[in-house]
């Protein structure tokens, strides 16, 4: 394949969407030197004293790991002088993140969990990085508020994910469909190695953690049986693949078929709005799902189009192959729900 740069692709093909402007090719520019230094740390973690946790738990009240905050620090510190973002919203911290003065500020917003499933860094699987941007409300001689950024998914400029694992992958849609790179180590770019994907509108994969079985009600039980089930409308069970990264078992899915589920659990601590949160994580895979001719929903309501009440809002997550998706909201629009 003819060796395409991250720059070239938006500047010939993202011509029409707002992403085209080369404030954008900045921004995408400054993610991607951080996205390369997290993966140099997460390629050499084993090596470096930055496994394990810090001994601090986060906002969501989870173990901070050193390599999430290495994350989250190199992604503020390099994104705040990018020029064009106001302010950004990280997992990792409880409240916006204003650009400061001192430095140059634009239009952008930048959302992002900077190391999701970093749980499962100490032993060796996949991680990512997932980013979602949106265009501030207010005018920009005005402070930047939260207003600026609860805005629903379908206001985002552009989303999507790095992916650190075999290879470093980025994998992003700006609204004109959803292109994957693959970075080259040995000259440090990422090269187009995924042009235009789309996910099959009917899977043979479902991941869901089944541990919590005796802690989803009725409805979902029964969504869950129904890809077990052989007389579902795939003719056969599917195939149950669940690596505990989000991003990994997303990606796997995006490109193979299949759905991610994340429901409702009446554990305790009960989590009323299940465990992933709407502007970090499910909001920008929702944009590249649809892109990619998939589909996103809480179960109920179209993921694009949850307008967040708050910063940190959580939502159950069915995302991955559109009829896949399809057939969990008419089960549970029958169960009433
Ligand atoms: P559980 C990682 O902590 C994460 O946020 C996602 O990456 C992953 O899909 C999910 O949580 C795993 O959660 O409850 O199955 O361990």
């Amino acid at each position: 394949m003819r060796q395409v740069t991250v720059t070239e692709h938006v500047l010939l093909h993202q011509t029409k969407s707002p992403a085209a402007s080369g404030k954008f090719t900045t921004l995408l520019y400054d993610l991607i030197l951080s996205a390369k230094m997290i993966a140099r740390s997460v390629n050499k973690a084993g090596l470096l004293d930055i496994l394990g946790a810090t001994g601090e738990t986060n906002v969501q009240g989870e173990q901070v790991q050193k390599l999430d905050e290495y994350a989250n620090r190199t992604l503020i510190h390099r994104m705040e002088r990018t020029g064009v973002l106001c302010a950004m919203a990280s997992e990792e911290n409880a409240d916006i993140i204003k650009v400061p003065e001192r430095f140059k500020r634009g239009e952008y917003i930048l959302i992002f969990d900077p190391l999701d499933g970093s749980s499962n860094i100490d032993v060796n699987i996949n991680v990512g990085t997932i980013f979602s941007i949106l265009k501030r409300t207010s005018p920009n001689d005005e402070d930047v508020t939260l207003a600026d950024i609860l805005q629903s998914g379908t206001e985002q400029v552009a989303a999507g994910y790095f992916l650190y694992g075999p290879s470093t992958m980025l994998v992003y849609t700006s609204g004109e469909g959803v292109h994957g790179f693959t970075l080259d180590p040995t000259v440090g770019e990422f090269l187009l190695s995924h042009p235009d994907i789309r996910i099959p509108e009917r899977g043979k994969v479902y991941s869901v953690n089944e541990s919590y079985y005796h802690y989803w009600d009725e409805p979902t039980r029964k969504i869950i049986e129904y890809f077990k089930s052989k007389d579902n409308e795939r003719g056969a069970p599917y195939s149950l693949r669940y690596v505990g990264s989000l991003v990994a078992d997303f990606h796997r899915n995006l490109l193979n078929g299949g759905i991610f589920m994340y429901p409702v659990d009446h554990r305790i601590p009960h989590k009323p709005q299940g465990k992933l949160r709407l502007m970090c994580e499910a909001s920008p895979l929702a944009f590249v799902a649809e892109q990619a001719g998939g589909a996103a929903t809480d179960g109920k309501r179209r993921i694009l189009e949850i307008k967040p009440g708050e910063l940190h809002e959580r939502v159950p997550l069915f995302i991955g192959s559109a009829k896949d998706v399809e057939h969990v909201a008419k089960m549970y629009e029958e169960a009433g729900q």
